[in-house]
Order: structure tokens, then C-alpha cells, then sequence
């Protein structure tokens, strides 16, 4: 396959005015009708006309009236072209698309009888010929005619212009969106589904109209959605200014779709997941990804659609910025001091748990890359959480009003445009008169910055010289790096643990205390704080203000100092992480250690004998007990560093050891704090109607942290608990915990649990998800295990949550399972990434991923994964999604 580079961008030969599309659905033959008005881009030098179509029967074709003959024009693989053509010309193309037999997802597809499409990044083409590239943006009006009773709505972008009957019992409705768009905007719904809509009256007075479509009998589970759409139109006023700019919003949902939704212009698609919910089907976790996902998709309108991107290589100007937004929001949502640090310290999880160990693989990419063979493998935790890093560090260097300056400077001057992150960097300097030339490297430089901090005292001269070295690990393609432009923030505390003042050498004026922004622009920088009258403690890195793996020498009891004292939310939460990752390593070195001589069963013994390890636990009952903490921010310091986070520790990743030891830890602090949790599980219940505010889910994450605590110990009480949550819970978030807390322990009756639970929620799409999730990353599921769930009726890999679920869930959530020493983790991993290359290649590529870091296992497993990557690499028809992936894993 060919490889795409950013520098041969060139513009194209022909811009779009408008676009008519006349659609005649049938799930077996669609056909489509489409009229281009075009007219030759005086910024371009050719004169040939460049469309795109994939899987499409080409019927007509014709130029300004006249049809257009084989010899007329080419067609070479995905590209039709129309050589030396007037300065305006008028394109008619007739296709027929068969959406029934469209398994990838991509363009016009058939979902449980319904009609829908997707067609970012590049689906449009796979219904029509067209210029398929998001610089050319336009007009469009759309006829869909379709069955009246098998699908009695159409929806289309923009507004409702006409609608009616048409002979045979067929019926119409004409669309018309007042906004020029790229194709990769466009979208159709046609179904049998019913809405939940309400009249809004924006800030300015104007009325919109809101709808949320699902099938009949989700009814019950949209109010969510709506109250979030609700929020998110708000709250883009409130922050940004930016009022919606359609009389007409709708959401659909859709239960079989590659990713999470998707921004098409007044007419967002969804996956079922983050629309539906109602406390009996869905989890405090799922509520919140709902409000997020609404106003990611919302949000895009003005990032995204109204300025959208040059080329895909800019990807990351709409992804980041509309990450950090949706991240700002769901922040605002919780709106008190102490949520807002428990929403950072969960996007920063999210960060380092997926980002950086892709930053670190054969995958790594700059946020901006320079190539790529298949696109729809870059929507990657680069371009979407780094990206919103990157964008987060600007408003960390400019502040939140210097940061408002740039955006809107950026809507003032590309507006209705197609352009990149130069434009955006451009306009945040420009507004805020700033020099960000060199912040441009965290846009070309892929690789994950190492921050090495070092604090030296000067008693005499009450002077701290904090000094900050910066590199970045060479990543494919990319060997040397130049120094970032980094925002590091810090405070210094005081013996009480109160913050100091800070000034700067130099400096005069008022000293600042609290935090201060430190810019990090060399290889190696020495700051000197002047009148420091003790020795402090430095928090540094405040916030997680930048997207850097930060090393510092502090000893054990400086960081439990930091985790009582640090003002800083995200530092005191820090600090602990610090601190449980310490002892994992050492736990995981000594399991080792004790297999290699011979001691394989005595492992726990080994464990027992080694340091003794009060101090985590004191500093976790403490941060426990600790009343003025938000419950929330307690589960979280409660929970170590996942088996993931420690893998990436290692120089040689040992997942079995890596499982024993943090196991071990479980127990043991389980053992230690037993009391605590008892009385942490008591006090948080929550009574009276669930809800899924954040103070609420909170109080329910710190009890449900503590009941799998408790049952790590396997006594009567703590089961007799779980099994009372199970029975008694209102919600779904309670049943799922209670049941996973069962399945992990000797309890018996879980066949029964899990067979009770089935039969319950049988119906509902999404519970059975979490029904084949919980077993995939139960801890006594092997391979089998999951062979033969995949062989339940309820499976089917045609449907992507459901084959995430089950194979995602099992490959990336289960590692010590997976990575089973007789390799058979592999093996199935292969012959599920083969068999879904064939139908969904897309989704086939994600589970691909899975083998990214084979080269960091040990020897043995290495090997093994080698063998299963080269088993797909060489496997027949392979999709170029699937073999960029794994032909950069093996390279
Ligand atoms: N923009 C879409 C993602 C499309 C993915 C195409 N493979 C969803 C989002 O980021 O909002
Ligand atoms: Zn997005």
C-alpha cells in the first residue's frame, strides 16, 4: 500500500459550490444521484477534474449535459478523473451503493433495518464520486425518497425544506444545510425510529429545535442525552461565545458503529452507548462518557465544522481542541474545586495508561504526523489526549482570558475555512503578542518528554535553585529531537506543608504564592527562587501542566509530606501514585527474583518476608479517613497504578509477575486497612433514587473501591456484602461492582450470578456488553474461557461494541490471561484480527494494536507474539488498515 505524505499536500484543482443529492433507498441497491457545480481553484495549477469512489457502480456521468464516454475520462482504482476541463463545470454521476452488504461501517450502511452513514475520513466516496478531501467545502441539498413504512423518518443535515407522498407507498423529504461543508460532514438517516425532542430558546432568544432519535422502547433511556446537549449549548456560549447556528439539532443513535459518534453538520450519529441510559442499564462511568461524548460531537460545530482541516494530517486541530473542550466541560459540569482535579486526574489516567505507551511503540506519531498509509488508523489517543495536552499548554501559558483572545482571533480570521495548526498556533501568539515558534515542536516531535527535576537549598542565601533538564526518547523516524516549549508549573511547600511565596532572581514587585509557570525552553534550566527561609519541598508539575513523564528524587516520606500537605489536587494524588509504584516495582523484581530460585510457590511467603510496608498504608488510610477530601479523589488515590502503568515502568515487561505482585499489594493493604474500609464502605452508601451527579458517583466509586478491597480478603462479611449490594442495588453501577467483586473472590453461586444477570437484561444491547466484559476480565479467565463465551449465541463480531467487549476487553483489560506462557492468547489474538479484517477492517486494525509493545516482553513472549504478527502480516487480503499496523510492529 502507499504511503500519504504531509509535505505533497497541494490544493485542489477544482472547489465546490453546491452539491444536490437525490437518494432512492433500498437496502439491497441504493441509487444515487448527485449534480456538482464546480469551478476550477485559481490557487491550483491543474485543470483535471480529481474524484474519488470505492465499491460504487458508476451508471452516468456527465459534464455541463453532455455524457461523458470511456474515453472521456479514467478510472483508475479509487480515482476518476476528467482531464483539461472547463474553468466551471457541472458533474451529474449516477451510482448504486449496496448498503446491506456494506460490513465495514464506512459510507451508506444498513444497521437492524435502518439506514445511516459515516463518512469521515473517507466514506463520502463510497457513496458517490466525489472530490473526498476536506478542503473542499460547500453547499448541499438533499432528496431522500424511501419506503413510507419501513422508514418513516428521513433526516438529512441542516433543515427540513419539504416533505411528502410519492406513489408505490413511497414518501420523500427534502433537506437543506445553509452551511458549505466538507464531505466528510455529510449524513442520512432513514429508519423506523422515534425522537425525544424539545424547543430551546438560545441565549439570544432564537428557538432551536432539539431531537434525540432511537428505536422505539429506548424511549426511557434519552433524557440524559438531551439534558447533556442542553448543557454543552450553554456552556459554549458561556465559555466561548459561540452560539449554535442551526435552527435544528439532532442526535440518532445506532447500534452497530466503528467508533463513539460522530459531528456530521446538525445531524450527529452515535453509538447507542453514549446516548442510552437509565440508572437500571448504565454505569456513573457511562452517564459521564455520555455528557462528555454529546459535547465533544456538539462542540465540534465550531471546531470541526464551521473551521475544519486543510488535509488530515491537521486532524488535531479539530480532535485536540475538541477534546480539551469537551474535558473543560465535563470539569464545569462538576463545577467545585475538587472535581474539577478529579476530572484531570482521570484524563491524565487515561493519558498515560494509552498515550504513552503508544508514544513509546511502533506506532508513535508526531500530533501532527507527516505520513500515513491508512487514516482512519490515525484517530489514535495521540491526536485526540496528546492533542488536547498540546492545547491545554497554551491556555496554561497564555491563561484562560489570553486563551479565549487567541480563539476567538481564530473564528475572526478562518471562519467558513479549511486550515491547520499553524493557522491555530498562529492565531494564539498573534492575540496574545507571544513568540510560539518553538511551541510548534509539540506538533512535529512525536516521543513522550522526560523532565528531570533536581532542588538544591542554599540556607545562607535563602535561595532554592530548582534546576529542570529536558529530553525526548528517539521514536521511528525520529532520532534526535530539538527542546520542547514546556509550561511547568510548581509551588514550594513549607515544613507545615503550606505554599511558600515564590520570586523569581531578578524579579521585583509582590511575590506570588501559590503556583507559578515555570517555561522550560532549553535542554537545561536552572530557576533560583529568592528569599525561601527553609528548606521546602518542591511540587512540581502542578495540574499535570504538561504532557512529560516527570523523574524526581524524592524519598518515601517527602512523598507521603506531599500526599497529606500538596494545595495541589493532582501533586497530592501524584505523590501516592509515586509511592504504590515504588513498591510494585520492588514486589515485582522480588517475584522474580523468588521464581528464579526455585520458590514458585512460596511467592507469597517471599512477599511477606521482604520490607515490610507500613508507610503506603498509613498514607492511604489517612488520605481514607480523611473526611475533607471529596470521595472521589479518595477512590482514586485508593487505586494503584493499573497492570499497564507498571508494564511501561520495566525494561522487560514480566505480566505475570507484574499481576502477582500488585495482587499482592491488594491483599495486603486490604489486610492492613480492613477497619477503614469497612467504615469508608458503610459511610458512602447512597440512599433514596439513584442519580449520577458527580457528588453521588463519587460517594459510590469510594465504596465500591472499598468492597473489592474487602474482597480481596475472601472473608464471610465482606462477601455477605457484595452479595447484599447485588441484591439489593437501584442501580446499575452498584450491580456491576457487586458482580465483579463476586466473580474475583471463592465465593460460590457465580455461574448462577452471572446466568440471573443475563436473563435480566437479555434485551438490552449494551448490559450484555458488560455482561461478556466483566468475564473477559475476570481474573480467573484463561483464552478458553473466551473461546467459548465468543461462541454464545449473544456474540457476534459484526458488531463492534460487541466484539469489543468481549476480544478488545479480553486482549488489552486481561494481560496476564493474555499473555499466557503457552502463547494461546496470541493465537486467538491473530485469528480474531484476521477474521474481522475481512468484514470490518477498521475495527480490525484497533485490535491489531494489541501486539504494539511485543518488544518490550520478555524473550519468550516475544517470540511469540513475533510468530502471531507474522501469521497476520502474511495472511491473504489483508486490509491496509490492518497491514500498516502490523507491518510497522514488526519492522
Ligand atoms: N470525528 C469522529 C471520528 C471519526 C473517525 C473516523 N474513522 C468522532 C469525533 O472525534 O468526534
Ligand atoms: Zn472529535
Amino acid at each position: 500500500p502507499q504511503t500519504i505524505h504531509r509535505k505533497d499536500y497541494a490544493a485542489p484543482n477544482y472547489l465546490v459550490d453546491t452539491v444536490e443529492m437525490g437518494f432512492d433507498l433500498e437496502p439491497a441497491a441504493t441509487r444515487v444521484a448527485t449534480r456538482i457545480a464546480m469551478y476550477r481553484n485559481p490557487a491550483a495549477a491543474g485543470r483535471d477534474i480529481v474524484l474519488f469512489g470505492e465499491e460504487l457502480e458508476l451508471v452516468a456521468l456527465r459534464l455541463n449535459g453532455k455524457t461523458l464516454a470511456k474515453g472521456d475520462y479514467r478510472l483508475a482504482g479509487h480515482v476518476l478523473t476528467i482531464p483539461a476541463a472547463p474553468a466551471k463545470a457541472v458533474l451529474e454521476i449516477e451510482t448504486v451503493t449496496h448498503p446491506d452488504r456494506n460490513t465495514s461501517l464506512m459510507g451508506l450502511y444498513v444497521s437492524n433495518g435502518n439506514f445511516f452513514t459515516q463518512c469521515e475520513a473517507e466514506g463520502f466516496r463510497k457513496i458517490t464520486f466525489f472530490p473526498d478531501r476536506p478542503d473542499v467545502m460547500a453547499k448541499y441539498t438533499v432528496m431522500l425518497r424511501a419506503d413510507k413504512k419501513k422508514y418513516p423518518v428521513l433526516l438529512s443535515n441542516g433543515n427540513l425544506v419539504e416533505q411528502g407522498n410519492l406513489p408505490d407507498g413511497r414518501h420523500y423529504a427534502k433537506w437543506e444545510d445553509p452551511f458549505k461543508k466538507p464531505s466528510y460532514l455529510f449524513a442520512l438517516v432513514a429508519g423506523d425510529l422515534v425522537c425525544q425532542e424539545e424547543k430551546y430558546k438560545l441565549k439570544s432568544g432564537r428557538e432551536v429545535l432539539l431531537q434525540v432519535w432511537v428505536e422505539e422502547g429506548n424511549l426511557d433511556k434519552t433524557q440524559h442525552a438531551m439534558d447533556s446537549l442542553k448543557n454543552s449549548i450553554a456552556w459554549d456560549v458561556d465559555r466561548f461565545g459561540l452560539e449554535l447556528d442551526l435552527d435544528r439539532f439532532m442526535i440518532v443513535a445506532v447500534g452497530d458503529f466503528n467508533m463513539g459518534a460522530m459531528e456530521n453538520k446538525g445531524l450527529n450519529i452515535f453509538n447507542t452507548k453514549y446516548v442510552l441510559a437509565n440508572p437500571r442499564i448504565a454505569t456513573d462511568v457511562d452517564f459521564a462518557n455520555i455528557e462528555a461524548v454529546v459535547g465533544h460531537e456538539y462542540f465540534h460545530n465550531w471546531t470541526g465544522n464551521r473551521v475544519t482541516c486543510r488535509d488530515w494530517f491537521q486532524l488535531s486541530l479539530k480532535e485536540g481542541l475538541t477534546v480539551f473542550r469537551d474535558q473543560e466541560f465535563s470539569a464545569d459540569m462538576i463545577g467545585t474545586d475538587s472535581g474539577r482535579a478529579v476530572k484531570r486526574i482521570d484524563d491524565v489516567r487515561v493519558l498515560r495508561q494509552a498515550q504513552f505507551p503508544e508514544d513509546a511503540g511502533p506506532m508513535a506519531h508526531p500530533v501532527r504526523p507527516d505520513s500515513y498509509v491508512e487514516i482512519n488508523n490515525f484517530y489514535t489517543v495521540t491526536i485526540y489526549e496528546k492533542g488536547a495536552e498540546v492545547v491545554r499548554m497554551y491556555q496554561t501559558l497564555l491563561g484562560r482570558k489570553g486563551f479565549r483572545k487567541g480563539m476567538d482571533l481564530y473564528f475572526k480570521r478562518h471562519d467558513g475555512q479549511a486550515v491547520t495548526c499553524d493557522d491555530f498556533r498562529a492565531a494564539m501568539a498573534d492575540a496574545n503578542k507571544r513568540d510560539l515558534t518553538q511551541f510548534e515542536r509539540w506538533y512535529s516531535q512525536s516521543g513522550t518528554p522526560q523532565v528531570d527535576a533536581s532542588a538544591r537549598y542554599d540556607a545562607k542565601g535563602k535561595i532554592l535553585e530548582l534546576t529542570l533538564e529536558q529530553t525526548c526518547p528517539a521514536t521511528p523516524g525520529q532520532k534526535k529531537k530539538q527542546p520542547f516549549h514546556i509550561p511547568v508549573a510548581v509551588g514550594l511547600l513549607d515544613a507545615k506543608g503550606r505554599d511558600m511565596p515564590l520570586k523569581l532572581e531578578g524579579e521585583s514587585g509582590a511575590d506570588a504564592t501559590g503556583t507559578r509557570v515555570l517555561e522550560l525552553t532549553k535542554a537545561r534550566q536552572t530557576f533560583r527562587f529568592t528569599g525561601v527561609n527553609e528548606a521546602p519541598v518542591p511540587s512540581i508539575l502542578r495540574g499535570f501542566s504538561a504532557p512529560v513523564v516527570l523523574k524526581v528524587d524524592y524519598s518515601d516520606a517527602e512523598l507521603a509530606f506531599l500526599m497529606a500537605h500538596d494545595s495541589d489536587p493532582f501533586n497530592r494524588w501524584e505523590a501516592g501514585q509515586r509511592l504504590a509504584m515504588r513498591r510494585l516495582l520492588n514486589l515485582t523484581v522480588a517475584v522474580q527474583a523468588a521464581r528464579q530460585s526455585g520458590h514458585v510457590v512460596a511467592v507469597d511467603t517471599v512477599l511477606n518476608n521482604i520490607e515490610h510496608d507500613g508507610a503506603l498504608a498509613d498514607a492511604l488510610r489517612a488520605t481514607l479517613n480523611d473526611a475533607s477530601l471529596d470521595p472521589a479523589f479518595r477512590e482514586l488515590a485508593l487505586t494503584l497504578p493499573s497492570e499497564t502503568m507498571i508494564a511501561e515502568q520495566m525494561e522487560v515487561i514480566d505480566p505475570h509477575a507484574i499481576h502477582i505482585a500488585r495482587q499482592f499489594l491488594r491483599r495486603s493493604l486490604a489486610r492492613a486497612l480492613r477497619d477503614d474500609l469497612l467504615a469508608a464502605y458503610r459511610a458512602n452508601r447512597v440512599p433514596g433514587a439513584y442519580s449520577p451527579d458527580a457528588a453521588s458517583a463519587g460517594r459510590r466509586a469510594l465504596k465500591n473501591v472499598a468492597l473489592s478491597y474487602l474482597a480481596e480478603l475472601d472473608d464471610a462479611e465482606a462477601l455477605s456484602l457484595a452479595q447484599c449490594q447485588d441484591e439489593e442495588a437501584n442501580n446499575m453501577t452498584d450491580r456491576l461492582a457487586a458482580l465483579a467483586a463476586l466473580l474475583n473472590s471463592t465465593a460460590s453461586g457465580k455461574s448462577e450470578a452471572l446466568q440471573g444477570f443475563y436473563d435480566e437484561f437479555e434485551s438490552e444491547a449494551l448490559v450484555i456488553d458488560k455482561w461478556f466484559t466483566l468475564q473477559a476480565t475476570a481474573r480467573d479467565a484463561d483464552v478458553n474461557t473466551v473461546r467459548s463465551l465468543a461462541g454464545h449465541p449473544a456474540f457476534t463480531l459484526k458488531n463492534p461494541n460487541r466484539a469489543r467487549s468481549l476480544i478488545f476487553s479480553f486482549c488489552n483489560g486481561n494481560p496476564s490471561a493474555f499473555h499466557a506462557l503457552d502463547g494461546n492468547g496470541y493465537s486467538f489474538w491473530a485469528e480474531q484480527v484476521i477474521a474481522l479484517n475481512g468484514s470490518n477492517p477498521q475495527v480490525a486494525a484497533r485490535l491489531a494494536r494489541s501486539l504494539d509493545r511485543w518488544r518490550k516482553y520478555t524473550p519468550a513472549l516475544q517470540e511469540k507474539m513475533r510468530l502471531a504478527l507474522q501469521q497476520v502480516a502474511s495472511s491473504p487480503n489483508l486490509s491496509r488498515d490492518v497491514s500498516e499496523v502490523v507491518t510497522k510492529a514488526l519492522a
